[in-house]
């Protein structure tokens, strides 16, 4: 397994909804580290970069406007294999199909609300990783619990 890191925001109604702190101690708990953490309300410009492969579609303008409606907390983890997981840990896009156990799952009903995005391959990690942060605003460190999750 290899090391890598993905991006992962809590989306405007996960913030309304009061679900930070229940989103954030799943990857806690799992064992991911947590490289960057920040909360802004997204630019147009950034949005539409960040969702640039759905401009076609055409919940592309409203999507926009829900990502750019208020605070979302943006997120980069760190570990073996961290870009599916967090997927997995997320679950299926519509949350009516998401499993129970998933973010969604458990979170959610609607497609347009799913509380929570994640990056959905490497490339895509790499790419929104350096939209929304700062080399400087990410932190290597090592958690002093890391022998008890990973064996060296
Ligand atoms: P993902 O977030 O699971 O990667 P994508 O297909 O990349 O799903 O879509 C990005 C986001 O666009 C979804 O999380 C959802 O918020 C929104 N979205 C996707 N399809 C629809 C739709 O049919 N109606 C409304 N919103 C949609
Ligand atoms: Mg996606």
């Amino acid at each position: 397994m290899t090391v890598e890191r993905t991006f992962v925001a809590i989306k405007p109604d996960g913030v309304q909804r009061g679900l930070i702190g229940e989103i954030l101690i799943r990857f806690e708990h799992k064992g991911f580290k947590l490289i960057g953490l920040k909360q802004l309300v997204p630019t147009r410009e950034l949005a539409e970069k960040h969702y640039g492969v759905h401009r076609e579609r055409p919940f592309f303008s409203g999507l926009v406007d829900f990502i750019t409606s208020g605070p979302v907390v943006a997120m980069v983890w760190e570990g073996d294999g961290v870009i599916s997981s967090a997927r997995k840990l997320i679950g299926a896009t519509k949350p009516l199909e998401a499993e129970p156990g998933t973010i969604r799952g458990d979170l959610a009903i609607n497609i347009g609300r799913n509380v929570i995005h994640g990056s959905d391959g490497p490339d895509t990690a790499a790419f929104e990783i350096s939209l929304w942060f700062n080399s400087e605003e990410l932190s290597e460190w090592t958690p002093s619990d890391q022998s008890w999750r990973v064996e060296s």
